[in-house]
């Protein structure tokens, strides 16, 4: 089934059929202001934080499941009709109310129509302000003069910590109050000694005041009691005061509040008239007057449009293709990186699965995230990576979460059996992609502080991450598992053996052999090797099981992933990541990845391991907790798919990683909505598996590590257009049947013109490139050749070109 499509010329996803099988949502905002929106105007909106600064609430996991949002109900002044300018909350029947939902670059427009009354309402924060327009334009498209009346609707928070909010109401209920500030000016502020919210956390809770205010007609009546406006057994589809056809003028004193204003709209015939609501933090009579001031007329709300729309679009052209499959393109064009960016910002703080508890950044998947990002947003990947770095401890290891009140060099050293074992793996795919990508190759000597105490360059932190590890070996001569390997449902007791981690231990000794030698560090090279050396023999001395390679070696000696064990007989990440570190060998490459294909290929995606534990002990494997074909559980885990596409593509299997991309692509769903439930324009954390009873269904959308892996592994991988530290490397590996494909490309603030063509039609290989007509024997093309508007033509073929790839 199908509810919508893609439309790339705008940028945006357009939802045609309202009744969505999940609700579909979007993010406006940014980081200091953000909201969250569905398809039928559901959602919330928070201050910097989603768990500290939630302002405006929404139900969690409630019926419906985004209720409640930012309304406008409009009603019939003369027959007594209601509705709602989103299908939901009021619900008409679908075969009177057509409506059509355009999520873009952090706005989301819905458009209506019933009963001869055309609206369009249009939600957005501008560029660098706490307050968001909710506009609406309703028309008259009847031959009879109609008088509406239009009520605005959301539900603000009691107080901005959002678990006091829910459940402390013998104290949140108590703190509110709202009332008519100005003649279109609602205020709501929170009765408490604000002084004692400063102390707790002063970074954030510095409104804890919101405003909302009307312009384009005058405020007829208003609401900011909830149980004025809806009635006490009333409801959102039929909110007392649209049924009564007035508001009361209610102001909430120790109620709950709403932000209602009501506004009279006459239409003749064929006319349009828009009014428009602006909700912001603050006081109304300070930021909220202010703001209106300055922001309150249509004009300034188009220039702010047109500026938002500039600056998203503007980011998401450093990467565009034209390919002859649509659905990569909808991804690369807009919704793959679009989600790296929400995902980079929000990390995984506030989508509709997540409510907040998961506050600040995750250290692992933060540290991926870069991945997505570096080319679109090289500035703030800088930022964010040298916050990260300063996480980790002067002993190499990393704090599990940087809190928004972190501070380098003040952190307590937290206790040896907190740390997980991989988080600073991560540097080595992370550091250098941001180095390649912007040629800051002097990055690796910037000084950047530790947690605890000290300082050191980054080239530094690289060598404690390794140490880190290689001080911490089992008896096996293999990385422990520590609290937990990527896998946090992995509990192999202190000591027991993480192989995962040994791969992304074999990766960062050559990635880091590689820097030395460039830093002409020789002595450090060979110090790499020679660890890389011994690691390996302990590799393959006990993980090559016959057919693929062994999962992990608990505390207690028993060995998981094997053929002999029943349950997680084969674990997916160390299949694959034996072929992304170059620690298998080419026998063992092709054999554990045809183990993959037959053991945990599925028509949706990879799974991360099979069969699913049953009986496990729960204090090994965690994941036993989970339903079979679920989530760590033998699902497919959506954040792996991206390293079983780059494992083929390295094994140069074209066709096969394009059947792995496309199973597990959102936008390859988008006519079988029902079965992967979620948006088919972002990628969902978990997909079920032929193991569950729902096999495809999708769970857990926006805010995954598999926004970054799914677009980097289509872009730097399958279309290879990737960034090497002295050059740029293009070295697709395609579906062999593609005549070829053009990419766009934003590289070190050159815009590339690059086109890759397939005449003989082989998955894998480059001929020849022409820059600007004139043609190397080099796949990667070094970066003098290369200006803004340079055109490439890279030519595949049988006769290819030996590929120096510095970096992974
Ligand atoms: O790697 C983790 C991630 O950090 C959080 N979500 C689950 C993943 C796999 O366990």
């Amino acid at each position: 089934m199908q509810y919508g499509y893609f439309d790339d010329e705008a940028k945006e996803y357009v939802i045609t059929r309202p009744d969505t099988p999940t609700s579909w949502s979007n993010y406006l905002g940014s980081t200091e202001y953000g909201a969250v929106i569905t398809n039928n105007a559901g959602g919330y909106g928070f201050y910097k934080s989603g768990a500290q600064g939630r302002f405006m609430r929404l139900r969690f996991n409630s019926i419906p499941m985004d209720q409640p949002g930012r309304y406008f109900y409009l009603r019939d002044m003369e027959s007594g009709d209601y509705w709602s300018a989103s299908w939901q909350p009021v619900g008409k029947p679908l075969d009177k109310f057509k409506s059509e939902c355009r999520h873009g670059t952090a706005y989301t427009k819905i458009t209506s129509e019933y009963e001869g009354i055309k609206s369009e309402t249009k939600y957005y924060v501008p560029l660098g302000q706490t307050f968001e327009y909710w506009r609406l334009k309703v028309t008259n498209t009847g031959s009879k003069k109609r008088k509406l009346r239009a009520f605005s609707y959301c539900e603000f928070s009691n107080q901005w910590n959002t678990t006091q909010d829910q459940v402390n109401l013998q104290y949140s209920i108590f703190i509110v109050k709202g009332e008519k500030s100005a003649p279109n000016m609602l205020r709501y502020s929170i009765h408490e000694n604000l002084y004692i919210q400063h102390q707790k956390n002063p970074a954030i809770n510095d409104y804890m005041s919101e405003w909302i205010a009307l312009a384009g007609a005058p405020m007829t009546g208003f609401d900011t009691s909830r149980e004025a406006f809806i009635g006490t057994y009333g409801n959102y589809k039929e909110p007392a005061a649209v049924l009564k056809g007035e508001c009361s003028n209610s102001e909430a004193f120790g109620d709950n509040s709403c932000g209602t204003v009501q506004a009279d709209i006459e239409l003749n015939p064929g006319e349009t008239k828009e009014i428009m609501v602006l909700l912001g933090i603050g006081d109304a009579n300070v930021e909220g007057k202010k703001t209106v001031e300055e922001f309150g007329t249509f004009e300034r709300a188009d220039q702010e449009f047109e500026k938002l729309i500039k600056n998203w679009h503007s980011k998401l052209n450093s990467f565009s293709a034209v390919t002859p499959d649509e659905d990569i393109n909808h991804t690369v064009n807009m919704w793959g990186l679009y989600n790296c960016l929400i995902t980079f910002a929000w990390s995984r703080a506030a989508s509709l699965v997540y409510n907040g508890e998961r506050d600040g950044l995750g250290y692992r998947d933060s540290v991926q995230d870069i991945l997505g990002v570096s080319a679109a947003i090289p500035q703030e990947a800088e930022e964010r990576l040298v916050r990260l770095l300063s996480g980790q401890f002067s002993n190499g290891g990393a704090l599990p979460v940087i809190s928004k009140d972190f501070e380098a060099g003040k952190q307590k050293m937290i206790p040896a059996e907190k740390f997980r074992s991989d988080d600073c793996q991560w540097f080595f795919n992370a550091v250098p992609c941001f180095v390649a990508e912007t040629g800051n190759f002097d990055f690796f000597n910037r000084v950047v502080p530790y947690a605890d105490k000290g300082e050191d360059t980054v080239y530094g932190h690289l060598k404690q991450a390794l140490l880190f590890n290689l001080e911490r070996m089992g008896k096996d001569g293999l990385p422990c598992g520590l609290l937990a390997d990527w896998n946090d449902c992995l509990k192999l007791g202190y000591h027991g053996e993480s192989l995962f981690v040994a791969f992304q231990l074999r990766l960062g000794l050559t990635t880091y052999a590689d820097i030395s030698k460039r830093l002409g560090k020789n002595d450090e090279a060979d110090w790499a090797l020679s660890e890389r050396k011994k690691l390996d023999e302990n590799i393959q001395k006990k993980c090559w099981d016959g057919k693929w390679f062994i999962w992990a070696i608990a505390e207690d000696g028993t060995v998981y992933g094997t053929q002999s064990i029943e349950e997680g007989q084969i674990y997916f990440n160390t299949q694959v990541w034996s072929v992304l570190s170059g620690a298998a060998t080419p026998e063992q490459m092709k054999t554990c990845l045809e183990s993959v294909k037959e053991k945990l290929a599925t028509p949706y995606g990879l799974m991360l391991c099979a069969p699913p534990f049953i009986y496990a002990s729960r204090d090994i494997m965690s994941s036993v907790v989970y339903l079979p074909g679920i989530k760590e559980n033998a699902g497919i885990f959506n954040h792996t798919q991206g390293w079983g596409i780059i494992a083929e593509i390295m094994n140069g299997n074209g066709d096969r990683a394009y059947e792995y991309c496309k199973a597990a692509l959102p936008a390859t769903y988008n006519t079988k909505a029902e079965i992967r439930q979620s948006e088919p324009y972002v990628i969902g954390q978990t997909t079920y598996s032929t193991y569950s009873k729902r096999p495809g269904n999708t769970r857990v959308s926006w805010l995954s590590g598999a926004a970054t892996w799914n677009y980097y592994s289509i872009t730097q991988y399958m279309l290879g257009i990737r960034p090497q530290y002295n050059g740029l490397l293009i070295d697709p590996c395609i579906k062999h049947d593609w005549d070829g494909f053009k990419v766009e490309r934003r590289w070190r603030k050159m815009n590339l013109h690059i086109e890759v063509k397939n005449p003989s039609h082989v998955s894998k290989g480059i001929e020849y490139i022409e820059i600007d007509g004139k043609r190397i024997d080099s796949s990667t093309i070094p970066a003098e050749l290369l200006k803004d508007g340079s055109t490439i033509i890279a030519v595949m073929g049988k006769n290819a070109l030996p590929v120096e790839n510095e970096r992974m």
